[in-house]
């Protein structure tokens, strides 16, 4: 009965309907009474009112009847809502930014657009900034709307069912050109939409690799080139995959740069030394990094790998 553009519309239209309808059959039957008592009571018809006071009947009619009509607008209301707070794991990630006075798309990766483009029948969770004052991001097919608050970060999602064009509105008033603050939603097939953000051009800043965050922040780089330059220790470029001679128990063996290696020199430097480097100048990370840490920075160092060269 209520099926739409998105897995939203389902609950947002029950309720709707309910209230409506509800409110409806309140005001024709409030206001009809109203007219036939004017008439049936008219001063012609009924020459001397009657006075009478109290009805427990009439008192209990009207206490329980919209008693049980606001429990179910609640929990048609509740059944409707909840569901908006609970973001599938699987949700697809999409920064939306709100600002005087348009609405911009963060795709990761220095990749930003202006029109939100999504992949049909997938989940899409829209994480909401804005970069000056309040806004509310609002698509009325999708039956989704969230205040965009400054210092606040606040999300919404939802499942589009159909491709097609949707229109997105700021239903917050934000100031002179609040009105223009529209874009679209483009739903595209799958396909499409990964042709589509294969070809959008990187416009935005490029966050670091967590890995190399993790080694400016250790301190690694200090002692550790990223170009190939020899500085205290070997460098990081084309390291990893890389053959190389170590001394391991004063002997000279062969090993290969994998992640046991890496693993085991941020945890034992003085295991494996490379050969021409010295011994004791490096200390063991095991307190400072956990292992899902250097895993990324293993998967930071496979970009700067022999492969990559
Ligand atoms: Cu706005």
């Amino acid at each position: 009965m209520f099926s739409g553009a998105s897995n939203m519309v389902e609950g947002v239209d029950r309720a709707f309907a309910f209230i409506f309808i509800t409110a409806i059959v309140f005001i024709v039957g409030i206001t009809g009474f109203m007219i036939w008592t004017v008439i049936r009571y008219n001063e012609k018809r009924v020459k001397k009112a009657k006075q009478f006071t109290g009805s427990n009947t009439l008192e209990i009619i009207w206490t329980v009847i919209p008693l049980i009509l606001v429990m179910v607008m609640f929990y048609l209301g509740w059944i409707g809502f909840a569901p908006m707070r609970n973001v599938p794991d699987n949700a697809m990630k999409v920064k939306a930014i709100g600002r005087m006075w348009e609405w911009q798309f963060d795709y990761g990766d220095g990749k930003l657009a202006k029109e939100l483009v999504i992949p049909v029948n997938q989940p899409v969770k829209l994480e909401l900034f804005s970069e000056d004052v309040n806004h509310s991001l609002f698509i009325p097919a999708f039956r989704v709307k969230e205040d965009v608050v400054p210092g606040y970060d606040n999300y919404l999602w939802f499942t589009p069912f159909y491709i097609g064009e949707y229109e997105i509105l700021c239903t917050e008033y934000c100031g002179l050109m609040h009105s223009g603050m529209t874009t679209k939603t483009l739903v595209k097939s799958q396909e499409d939409f990964d042709k589509w953000l294969s070809e959008l051009p990187v416009t935005g800043i490029v966050p670091d690799h967590a890995g190399l965050v993790l080694l400016k922040n250790t301190g690694c780089i200090a002692c550790h080139s990223l170009d190939g330059a020899r500085l205290v220790g070997p460098s990081f470029k084309g390291l990893y995959g890389k053959t190389q001679n170590v001394m391991a128990n004063k002997e000279l063996v062969s090993i290969t740069a994998d992640d046991a290696y890496i693993q085991s020199s941020l945890i034992n430097p003085d295991g494996q030394v490379v050969e021409g480097f010295n011994k004791g100048l490096m200390k063991s990370y095991e307190k400072e990094l956990s292992n899902e840490e250097i895993q990324k920075i293993t998967e930071y160092l496979k970009t700067l790998g022999i492969d990559q060269q």
